[in-house]
């Protein structure tokens, strides 16, 4: 090529980046790590993209899975960002120096539970959504085998539940350790084991991830799925026959969380991702996508199917000493001794 054709190639190059927005321009990259559901985390990274040019690689994993493949690679981080999932696994991975601090100007817009979370890490990770857990039923099922609706956990362990239940592992899901959490914080631990043990009687399935439970319970494939009540009004809205109950007896919640991973080769696009996953617009993307929690900013809109915590009776959940390694590690442990090991 001449000169002058190079100059003129340079010019024409230059004009077509100054008429492209600057925001869609290629910015980089950034790896995240997603801890929802699949169908959140896809319009979520795409619409970063379209945000900021940023290119996204994007890895979708259970909450507990996430945290064991980050330990992993500790020596050699891949991941930038670990977006969603509960927050005790965020917590430990917090405590285990796993994620590095970052104070994110959007903090002042977030629900006190948010900022809570952000401090009890210190601020190496922040609340970005919230949801109770419960169970749902297939009711026509419910209805073939003439059996009275449940209300309770304790009504869980009856024998007409017997092979009906299904949840998912807790060492694989965060959904699951909030339960084994909850039932230990609800009953104190040696009743909650006992209860555990009678529930694993009526378990037919254990999942590795967290909201498989309530697709089944909507499929009638199991009559009765443990998760968040908001990944069974996902099913509802779907059309499916289920019914949700927030146990008569309390339960526990979690505050989802996002955290930087500790040597993200794209600490400032993680920043970034962070500030923008923190607004209104972006916490908007969960109900389109039919995920139903309550959005962590104050000035996000709550979906109008999102269970309400004021309806449901919640326990006060220790996020500290239950997402701490020592009590996680050692809860894990004893569930799989003692409730996974046991004969059905
Ligand atoms: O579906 C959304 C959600 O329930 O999934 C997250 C969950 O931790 C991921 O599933 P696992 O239980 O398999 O870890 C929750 O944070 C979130 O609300």
């Amino acid at each position: 090529m001449t000169s002058r054709r190079v100059f003129a190639a340079a010019l024409f190059a230059g004009a077509l980046a100054a008429l492209v927005p600057g925001s869609a321009r290629a910015q980089g990259q950034l790896t995240v790590y997603c801890s929802v559901q699949e169908e959140w985390c896809r319009p979520m990274m795409a619409a970063f993209e379209r945000a900021t040019g940023i290119r996204v690689a994007m890895t979708r994993k259970s909450s507990g899975e996430t945290l064991t493949q980050i330990r992993a690679e500790a020596t050699n981080p891949r991941g930038d960002v670990w977006w969603g999932g509960t927050g005790d696994p965020h917590m430990q991975a917090a405590e285990e120096n796993l994620t590095v601090e970052y104070r994110s100007p959007r903090l002042s817009e977030l629900h006190d539970w948010a900022v809570r979370q952000a401090q009890q890490a210190n601020f190496r990770t922040v609340g970005i959504y919230a949801g109770a857990l419960g169970y749902s039923y297939n009711v026509p099922e419910l209805q073939r085998r003439r059996i009275e609706a449940p209300r309770c956990w304790a009504d869980l362990t009856k024998p007409e539940f017997r092979g009906e239940v299904q949840v998912a592992d807790p060492n694989t899901s965060g959904t699951a350790y909030t339960l084994l959490a909850t039932i230990v914080q609800l009953m104190g631990e040696e009743p909650a084991f006992t209860y555990l043990k009678a529930l694993h009687r009526n378990v037919n399935q254990y999942t590795r991830s967290g909201a498989a439970p309530a697709r089944a319970a909507a499929t009638g494939e199991t009559l009765v799925g443990i998760t968040f009540l908001h990944d069974a009004v996902t099913q509802k809205v779907n059309g499916a026959p289920v019914e949700l109950v927030g146990p008569c007896e309390g339960t526990g919640y979690e505050i989802g969380s996002m955290s930087i991973i500790r040597g993200a080769r794209n600490l400032d696009n993680a920043k970034r991702f962070v500030d923008w996953a923190l607004s209104p617009e972006a916490q908007a993307i969960g109900a389109e996508a039919k995920a139903y929690q309550l959005p962590s900013n104050r000035n996000a809109p709550i979906p109008p199917q999102a269970p309400r915590f004021e309806a449901i009776k919640l326990i006060d959940y220790d996020f500290a000493r239950w997402g701490s390694a020592a009590e996680r590690n050692r809860l894990l442990a004893r569930w799989d001794r003692e409730v996974r090991a046991a004969a059905r």
